[in-house]
């Protein structure tokens, strides 16, 4: 289950991911100790989630193959869905100010909850521990 709290542990890739989407670098210095934080609570498809971090606090919830949207801590509007195959959680997401498609999963691994990203052939992960 995805359910409970998350605090990062550590990150794979993810300045130069950062950098592909267009993060500068102070931002991208401040993002990388960034001490983010979900909370995941899901009930059937629904999920709902808080998000924690150096940047900002956000209560959201969206449901499973529906189309949302969701604005990045540097203001990045993006439109897109999470679904689930198996076990993993997949999400497809557009940028809004350019069209193009960012990809995430988040899957349970051992203890950890991994999540990956992709951008513009960049990949990047988060991996996270109970908290
Ligand atoms: C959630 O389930 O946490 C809310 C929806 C997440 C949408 C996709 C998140 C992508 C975050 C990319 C970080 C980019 C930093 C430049």
């Amino acid at each position: 289950t995805y359910n409970g709290t998350w605090k990062v542990d550590r990150s794979e890739n993810y300045e130069k991911f950062m950098e592909q989407m267009g993060v500068n670098m102070v931002k991208r210095k401040l993002a990388a100790h960034d001490n983010l934080k979900i909370t995941l609570e899901q009930t059937g498809d629904k999920f709902v989630v808080k998000e924690a971090s150096s940047f900002r606090t956000l209560d959201m919830e969206f449901t499973l193959g529906v189309t949302f949207e969701y604005a990045l801590a540097d203001g990045t509007m993006l439109s897109g869905s999470w679904g689930m195959e198996g076990d993993m959680m997949k999400g497809t997401f557009t940028r809004k100010d350019n069209g193009k498609v960012l990809k995430t999963t988040r899957a349970i691994v051992g203890e950890e909850l991994v999540q990956s990203y992709s951008y513009g052939g960049v990949e990047a992960k988060r991996i996270f521990k109970r908290g």
